[in-house]
């Protein structure tokens, strides 16, 4: 067996490790260098899928910063199946289950025993289709010792087992679904290192030196990196990071600048805005005197004009931009313009577009918001959870609003997730992740139109769109059903000015961040398309349907969920 192994600068130390590792087993290994140029130059990551693609070697490595974007590289070369694996059980399962020959490790992720664990098991690890020459000698003789991660797993499996077959479920349930839920995504092992950590045994009510208990000097630590990543990675004066959710971000701001009764203007959720801007069963539409817009029926992008005759009439204190359900940019600079005409403030709640605000693949909302309100789980894969950014002179009446306004602990295992996700957004990967995320949507929406379905609006500028499904003579509920039963999962939706009622709803909503972190790329999107119109046309046939469904599970296997 002929291995090529590679490196960024960063990856070299482990690489060179890996390589002696191997060299002392006898296997024949090629080091084909560290890359030398910058973070886009991708030589030698290119050189290495390119030996696996065409078969002058049976397996590659590639040591990476994170690795994160390279396996979407790398698995456009043909025969290539690459993983980035970040424990032994991902190793095991990539060669396992799906004949990984394309191990990607992150040096940033893993310690050098981490890593020469995961190389273990990668090559200890039985292969489907072409099992090791028997001459390779398995690098280890004794099976590693289990890692925290798996040992807490027993631990679960001990004391509760039926929480953890349910967890169990999930975790299988998440890896043989393909998630096309816009606001769902994958966060990484790190975050959820973090999440699952002892911070979570911790109160620390107040803030970085104000709090109401003591032994709070570590999780100080986490709290404090977060708010210093996110005020890098958003450009804004002042961050606050425990809020439990986006709902409470969005009540703080309210809550903190408004009086009950007070009018905002806001986008209405039957055209994409959120049930926190103003829903009457939400609590922002039973306090506040909600003042809906929304987009105009020729074009299905926001209607301007509407929006600043509405803001003329009513003279709201606050105008919300954000959505839900929206695939276009927002100009935030516009909203201002119509904000200052009137004398009001503005919020942005960037919730779905996060990530892409981050990597700057969106305008920034920073220069022309009074608030920006964020959740941390959706294109900006983090734990789940809010975070509110906002100009100094709001900073200590949103402070006193999220504490003690409206919640009492933070939940510092989740702010130390925060953290942990939002050094993953500062790295160059996670800029090539978003361009994916974007690309996938484009790509996906363009041959479900060219299938016969009307995408609203006509298309994306971001990580999800709308497909009109009414032209195929379903509702949203028929077609999310549908894909449902072939293992796809999506969400029914109202499309604008729509006939159906909300439960039931004539479209589909189309999001790709959580299988881009899967590692697909616009081909699998032209595939995945390609089953959702095969969906469509074979409703009511159950037979057909659960074929497609295996077809997909045998799919989605190929990449793994971290
Ligand atoms: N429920 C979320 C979504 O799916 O967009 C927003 O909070």
């Amino acid at each position: 067996m002929k291995i090529v192994i590679g490196s960024d600068e960063r990856g070299s130390a482990l690489k060179d490790t890996l390589k002696e590792l191997l060299d002392s087993r006898g296997i024949d290994t090629q080091d084909l260098g560290a890359q030398t140029g910058g973070d886009d130059d991708r030589t030698v990551s290119k050189r290495v899928a390119e030996h696996v693609s065409n078969g002058s070697a049976d397996q590659g490595i590639l040591v990476w910063s994170s690795g994160r974007a390279l396996a979407h590289e790398a698995n456009r070369h043909p025969h290539v199946r690459a993983t980035l694996c970040c424990t032994p059980h991902m190793a095991k399962i990539a060669r396992s289950r799906n004949d990984g020959n394309l191990l990607i490790l992150g040096a940033d992720l893993l310690d050098p025993d981490e890593g020469i664990e995961v190389l273990n098991e990668w090559l200890g690890s039985q292969v489907k289709q072409s099992p090791l020459p028997t001459s390779a000698q398995p690098l280890v003789s004794e099976p590693a010792a289990p890692r925290p991660a798996f040992v807490k797993k027993e631990i679960l499996e001990a004391n509760d087992p039926e929480i953890f077959e349910a967890i169990q479920g999930e975790q299988k349930r998440q890896r043989n679904t393909l998630v096309l839920i816009a606001s769902e995504n994958y966060a990484s092992s790190a975050v959820n290192a973090a999440q699952g950590s002892v911070m979570g045994n911790k109160y620390a009510e107040g803030y970085h030196g104000k709090r109401y208990y003591n032994g709070c000097e570590f999780v100080d630590v986490a709290e404090e990196l977060a708010i210093k990543r996110a005020k890098e990675i958003f450009g804004v004066d002042h961050v606050n990071v425990q809020p439990h959710c986006g709902s409470t971000a969005n009540m703080a701001v309210y809550g903190a600048v408004l009086s009950p009764g007070d009018s905002i203007l806001a986008m209405s959720l039957d055209h994409g805005g959120h049930l926190t801007h103003g829903h009457p069963l939400s609590f922002s539409g039973k306090v506040y005197n909600i003042v809906p817009y929304g987009v105009t029926r020729e074009s299905e992008r926001i209607d301007m004009e509407q929006l600043a005759a509405l803001a003329r009439e009513h003279k709201p204190r606050l105008i919300v931009v954000g959505a839900s359900a929206y695939s276009r940019i927002l100009d935030f600079e516009a909203f201002r313009a119509i904000a200052d005409e009137i004398g009001a403030m503005l919020m942005a709640d960037i919730a779905h577009i996060a990530g892409l605000i981050a990597t700057a693949a969106h305008p920034d909302p920073a220069p022309f918001c009074d608030f920006v309100t964020t959740t941390t789980h959706k294109t900006l894969r983090g734990p789940r959870g809010g975070m509110i950014m906002c100009r100094q002179e709001y900073a200590k009446a949103i402070d006193r609003e999220v504490f003690p306004g409206l919640q009492g602990g933070p939940a510092m295992h989740t702010i130390a997730a925060k953290a942990v996700s939002f050094g993953e957004v500062l790295r160059p990967e996670f800029k090539s992740y978003i361009q994916q995320v974007i690309d996938n949507a484009r790509v996906f929406s363009e041959v479900l139109s060219s299938g016969g379905i009307r995408i609203v609006s006509g298309g994306t500028d971001n990580h999800l769109f709308m497909a009109d499904v009414t032209p195929l003579g379903l509702t949203g509920r028929d077609a999310s059903s549908a894909l449902e039963a072939a293992g796809i999962a999506v969400n029914k939706n109202s499309i604008p000015f729509d006939p159906n009622p909300p439960a039931i709803g004539s479209g589909i909503r189309i999001g790709t961040p959580a299988v881009t972190t899967r590692g697909m790329g616009e081909g699998e999107m032209r595939f995945i398309a390609a089953k959702f119109i095969e969906v469509f046309g074979s409703i009511g046939d159950e037979g057909r349907l659960r074929a497609i469904g295996e077809e997909v599970a045998e799919f989605s296997a190929r990449f793994p969920v971290p």
